[in-house]
């Protein structure tokens, strides 16, 4: 048995005036809750300093540097790393990079239960668009303001475990889990930002946007047996919807937890490790099973 008591801190809505140490304090409260209840690790969404920014068009990009982290830890944020250490809790969050040599990324990191931090995935699906769309009735401006990510899917071990991460639409292509299963990923944790209207099918209906997440991050789950700890920022963000579902799935690809509302709350479950090996060993045995040599598309087209 290697549980670990892991805490899906789903952020409500941040409006655009909010600041990041008014962020800060609510994932500090969020971290103190998990604390309170036990947990080792805290998982929260993407881009959870601020709001879902992507969504507003600046003519002059640079403008949208505003939204962006050019150091990690930084002055706003260094209060979460020194509370995670000080509960010997690991944690991991999303957050807008711009990089010393002036590149951005939409970025996540892990922070081991030292205060260190231990990995970093830069969000490589990126949805939408790099211009303004007037066929849109809302914008959704990723491929304006992030680069695809370069660093690859990697896993890290920390905590006796292996982990995976990824980022909101990563979830929807089983590329992403793929690549980590084969690392021998064991906990995938993704942030995501997921509006409800999609700006080019209207207000799709809630149902079916909640039925193809869910179908992702749970086939993702049992196809590579690993859990994944998917973390919703939900809630109205001046006016513009983001749909909730945090969700803590298990390697046999069920919702083992979720969430009931659209503002902070903490989904908590004690996630065993070891429940990963059965699958790893028998159905997903890999190395037994793949034909690689009749999957050359997936890697070529
Ligand atoms: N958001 C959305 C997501 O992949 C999207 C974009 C919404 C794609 C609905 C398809 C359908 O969840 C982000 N931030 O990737």
């Amino acid at each position: 048995m290697r549980e670990i008591k892991v805490a899906a801190a789903q952020l409500g809505a941040i409006q655009k005036a909010e600041s990041r140490e008014a962020v800060v304090g609510r994932m500090l409260a969020l971290m103190a809750q998990a604390k309170a209840a036990g947990c080792n690790l805290i998982v929260y969404p993407e881009l959870a300093l601020t709001t879902f920014f992507p969504r507003w068009y600046h003519e002059n990009r640079a403008e949208a540097d505003v939204w962006f982290e050019s150091a990690m830890p930084n002055e706003a944020t260094q209060p979460l790393f020194d509370a995670a250490r000080e509960y010997g809790m690991a944690m991991s969050f999303g957050y807008a990079e711009l990089t010393p040599d002036g590149h951005h990324f939409n970025t996540s990191i892990l922070v081991d239960d030292k205060g260190n931090i231990v990995g970093k995935y830069r969000k490589i699906h990126l949805p939408g668009h790099a211009e303004y769309d007037h066929d849109r009735s809302h914008q959704h401006l990723e491929k304006r303001y992030f680069e695809p990510g370069d660093l690859g899917f990697n896993v890290w071990r920390t905590m006796g475990g292996i982990f995976g991460m990824a980022i909101c639409n990563d979830r929807r292509w089983p590329e992403t889990y793929r690549e980590m299963g084969l690392q021998g990923v064991e906990m995938i944790l993704l942030g995501f930002n997921t509006p409800s209207v999609n700006g080019q099918k209207g207000a799709e209906a809630h149902a079916q946007r909640m039925f193809h997440h869910k179908l992702s991050v749970q086939a993702g789950a049992y196809q590579n047996s690993t859990w994944v700890i998917a973390v919703a920022k939900a809630g109205s963000e001046d006016g513009h919807h983001l749909m909730g579902g945090t969700v803590i799935v298990n390697p046999d690809g069920e919702i083992v937890a979720e969430s009931r509302t659209e503002d902070d709350e903490l989904v908590i479950a004690a996630c065993d490790l070891d429940a990963t090996v059965f699958g790893k060993e028998t159905v997903f045995d890999f190395a037994r099973h793949r034909r690689i040599e009749h999957y050359g598309r997936i890697n070529t087209q």
